[in-house]
């Protein structure tokens, strides 16, 4: 696998990256993914922040779209966005993550949920169990989830870790959501009710339309890659959906 970027990035996105990658090789049956018009890598530099992003997706039986992201701009912002989007014959939550932070700084924002798609927008009580067995550590900066935010479980975890003991504890909790993720995956069979795939995708449309409003994401990549490849970009890449 292809580890430039993440060698010249924080080391929480450097070792969360590499956790990602070694889950998803550890359980899941990984397939190449065709990735859309040369998006695989990618410069920008518009008004003088050179941003880079370099994407890795995968497809599996279970899984449309694994889709580990990491991005750089100029010496100053380091990103990693990780999404799973599961085929439609599964009623899985989707699990999601996203690390934003500077090299100086440290990270400002560390997120990670397994996000329901049903419409009573709890997680099947597999996973409500599952989780809820979890220890549960305490951050001392925890964050408000925007208002597009109610897509997200009541799991969900939004902090800014304010040293490395916090930023290992980030890292173990998104290596057991993703565990445990993965394990129930492959346990499950497809929907055979057209019914029940609809109301998949739904859920799914819901997720990626409340994901593409998000601002800040919105406003970092148009700065390097202007308006209208950003919207294509949020629209094709990081949040599609099929459409019902
Ligand atoms: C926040 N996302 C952010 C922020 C930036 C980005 C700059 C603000 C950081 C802060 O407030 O400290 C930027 N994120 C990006 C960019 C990409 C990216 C450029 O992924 C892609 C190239 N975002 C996701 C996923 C989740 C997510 C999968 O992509 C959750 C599962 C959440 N990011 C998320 C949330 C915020 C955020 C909830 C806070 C938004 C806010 O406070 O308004």
């Amino acid at each position: 696998m292809q580890t430039s970027l993440r060698n010249r990035q924080h080391p929480l996105i450097h070792k969360l990256a590499d956790c990602i990658e070694e889950t998803w090789q550890q359980y899941l049956e990984l397939s190449p993914y065709h990735i859309p018009q040369d998006l695989g890598y990618i410069e920008g530099c518009l008004e003088g922040e050179r941003l880079v992003i370099e994407n890795h997706c995968y497809q599996t039986p279970q899984f449309r779209k694994l889709h580990l992201e990491l991005a750089q701009m100029g010496n100053t912002l380091d990103i990693l966005h990780c999404v799973m989007f599961p085929k439609p014959e599964y009623a899985l939550p989707i699990f999601g993550t996203d690390l934003v932070g500077g090299r100086g700084g440290g990270i400002s924002a560390a997120i990670a949920d397994l996000s329901p798609i049903s419409t009573d927008r709890l997680l099947p009580e597999e996973y409500f169990v599952a989780l809820s067995a979890l220890s549960n550590p305490q951050f001392s900066q925890p964050r408000v989830l925007p208002e597009w935010g109610d897509i997200f479980s009541e799991f969900c975890l939004f902090i800014r870790p304010v040293n490395p003991d916090e930023e290992d504890a980030f890292l173990k909790r998104v290596r057991e959501f993703l565990t445990l993720h993965c394990q129930i995956a492959i346990s499950k069979s497809p929907l055979v009710s057209q019914r029940d795939v609809f109301s998949v995708l739904e859920g799914q449309r819901y997720y990626c339309t409340k994901q593409q409003q998000n601002d800040k994401t919105r406003r970092v990549l148009e700065k390097s890659f202007g308006a209208e490849w950003t919207d294509r970009y949020m629209t094709t890449m990081l949040f599609d959906y099929i459409a019902v």
